[in-house]
């Protein structure tokens, strides 16, 4: 046993690797929980099995003072963030059963329904599994959402390339019959079964990976996937006629930290090299078994692919894919970005029909007096149809559709208060935020509920300095985790305590580029001087068009580094 080995043996894997030592089917007692008329809730052990499922356990804070609410949110394994009309229309049904009437498209092109009660999780769950759909492996130590450029809809590359995202999906999920016997079947699966018991997953083995693991895809200039936060990405290279020929591999991305502990950063993934599709699968599961075999599993803080390329280095890692892969990659060929985002509004789509992009404020579908979202979208898909997308700046793209019922789509949506021209402003448009208050426990501060107001005061400081048509990436967390991935913003907001939060700038549009700490903490009631300030000198001192983000990263970024500790 070398040295670093025997050292690491030494320390005491989490709780979580007992865990899955000891029921490796991922059953836990959830289904005997379930049959269980007055239980509220799972036991803590339960809760980390029921990640697997796409399930967590929460409960409403807003309501802690009166004791807890327990509740639950799910959350979907959706592909690309392909969905089809039947699909789509599950989802929006099963919300307003069993949820509390909303929908979240999530920054990875999902959808997690929130405030389901235990009576209504079992009946929704079955339900979702009827429709052809599940939630295995959303959340958990395994392969999570894989994310595909949301657009262009159709060209033969964007649809051969969001088929590999399905494929590389479908390749890498846990085998356990656990999530088909209690949410199919509604039975605990019988743990003193000896098949159960020495039950070992053909790909993750007994214990699966340390941590979770994300993929994604990407067509070049467009980053809309924000590929390079992603523990492995995939970027497709063409031919002189635009047929696929390969992938850029890229690996190591991720941005979850925690404050003050300077062992977690956020980290853009590195370069690795090109291969040929054919590759493709066979390439997602070594990449993968390198993060189950060396990931640490003492640590959950620092257990992600990023620390171990992180650690090891970029050679050592492709070094050891070439040797599990059984070949060499060759040189990464050229793909360069240059934009993130959604495109708004109708489009026209390779084979002639139509896309429709629409804006959803902090991805969040539901009804408001005067703009009722939730039933627009379930009206429109109900009547024409088309197929949908959820994009990963928690948006939403209705697709395939005839160009004939163009003015129909956009009549219907506007019986429903919801534009289709001039959606949003352009700051509100490019920001995103994380649910946080009141349904996220690892929450410090508001996001969901509090950006859109930022966002008001900071759209009013920008139109006092006549700035206010200029996008800005903005981006807020109410946590270090990273889930709205305020690393890669120009502006970013990672709550601290309430009412105070970190602030980072200088991220680029391409999102190829992590920002850095601007403050350690802001208040509430100094943003409003703190941001003019800011803005004043990025209107001063900027280079004719020049971003927030570049400019931050030429002016600020030097200035910080002058006054940091040594
Ligand atoms: Fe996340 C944990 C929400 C994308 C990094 N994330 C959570 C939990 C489940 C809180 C918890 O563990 O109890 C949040 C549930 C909130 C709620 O009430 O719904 C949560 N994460 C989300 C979503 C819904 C945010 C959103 O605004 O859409 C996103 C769901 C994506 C999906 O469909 O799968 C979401 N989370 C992300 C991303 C962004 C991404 O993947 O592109 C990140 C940063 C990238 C990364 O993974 O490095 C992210 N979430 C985390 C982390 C930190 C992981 C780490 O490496 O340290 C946690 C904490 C954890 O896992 O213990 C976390």
């Amino acid at each position: 046993m070398s040295t670093e080995t025997a050292a690491s043996a030494a320390k005491k894997v989490t709780h979580n690797e007992e865990l899955k030592t000891a029921i490796p089917t991922l059953a836990g007692n959830v289904a005997a929980t379930m049959s269980d008329p007055v239980a509220d809730r799972f036991s803590d052990d339960d809760t980390q099995f029921l990640k697997f499922h796409g399930i967590y356990q929460q409960d409403d804070r807003d309501l802690r003072k009166a004791g807890k609410k327990y509740m639950f949110m799910i959350r979907g394994r959706i592909p690309g963030g392909v969905l089809a009309p039947d699909g789509y229309l599950t989802y929006d049904r099963l919300a307003t059963e069993y949820g509390n009437n909303t929908l979240r498209i999530t920054s990875r092109q999902s959808f997690q329904f929130h405030g389901v009660v235990m009576k209504g999780l079992g009946p929704l769950m079955k339900r979702i599994n009827e429709a052809m759909m599940d939630t295995l492996a959303a959340c958990g130590d395994v392969n999570r959402n894989v994310m595909a450029p949301a657009a262009p809809v159709t060209s033969t590359l964007a649809l051969r390339v969001n088929d590999d995202a399905r494929r590389v999906s479908e390749a890498l999920l846990p085998k356990t019959k656990a999530y088909h016997s209690i949410w199919v079947e509604g039975v605990q699966l019988n743990l003193e079964d000896e098949s159960n018991k020495s039950f070992v997953d053909p790909l993750y083995g007994a214990t699966y990976l340390p941590r979770k693991f994300k993929i994604a895809f990407a067509i070049a200039p467009v980053n809309d996937v924000d590929l390079l936060t992603n523990d492995l990405g995939f970027t497709a290279i063409t031919d002189a006629d635009g047929n696929l020929e390969g992938y850029n591999l890229t690996a190591g991305g991720g941005l979850g930290r925690s404050h003050g502990n300077t062992m977690t950063f956020p980290r853009l993934a590195d370069l690795i090299g090109f291969f040929k599709p054919e590759q493709l699968i066979s390439i997602a599961r070594a990449v993968l078994t390198i993060h189950r075999d060396f990931g640490d599993r003492t640590d959950r803080k620092h257990a992600r692919l990023k620390y171990v390329i992180e650690e090891k280095g970029v050679a050592w890692f492709r070094g050891e894919l070439e040797q599990r892969t059984g070949f060499k990659f060759d040189p990464a060929r050229e793909a360069v970005f240059t934009k993130q985002g959604d495109p708004f509004g109708w489009h026209r789509q390779a084979d002639g029909r139509l896309f429709l992009c629409l804006f959803v404020l902090t991805g969040r579908i539901k009804d408001t007096d005067g703009y009722r979202l939730k039933s627009a979208l379930r009206a429109t898909v109900e009547k024409f149809r088309m197929e949908v997308r959820l994009t990963p700046s928690q948006n939403i793209i209705l697709a395939n559709i005839p160009a004939d019922q163009k003015d129909a789509v956009t009549a219907l949506l506007a019986e429903h208060g919801v534009p289709v021209e001039n959606q949003g402003t352009v700051i509100r448009r490019a920001s995103m935020a994380c649910p946080a208050l009141p349904t996220c426990g690892l929450s410090l501060a508001e996001s969901e509920r509090y950006l859109p107001g930022l966002i008001d005061r900071i759209e009013a400081i920008l139109g006092e300095i006549g700035m206010r048509d200029e996008e800005i990436v903005i981006r807020m967390t109410g946590c270090p985790n990273g889930c709205a991935r305020p690393y890669a913003a120009e502006l970013g907001f990672v709550g601290k305590a309430p009412g105070r939060y970190q602030v980072w700038v200088g991220g680029n549009e391409s999102s190829t580029r992590l920002n850095r700490v601007y403050r350690e903490t802001m208040k509430d009631t100094e943003m409003d001087a703190e941001l003019r300030a800011l803005f004043d000198r990025w209107k001063s001192t900027r280079i004719g068009g020049e971003r927030f983000g570049d400019w931050a990263a030429r002016i600020v970024w030097p200035e910080l580094q002058a006054t940091a500790a040594p």
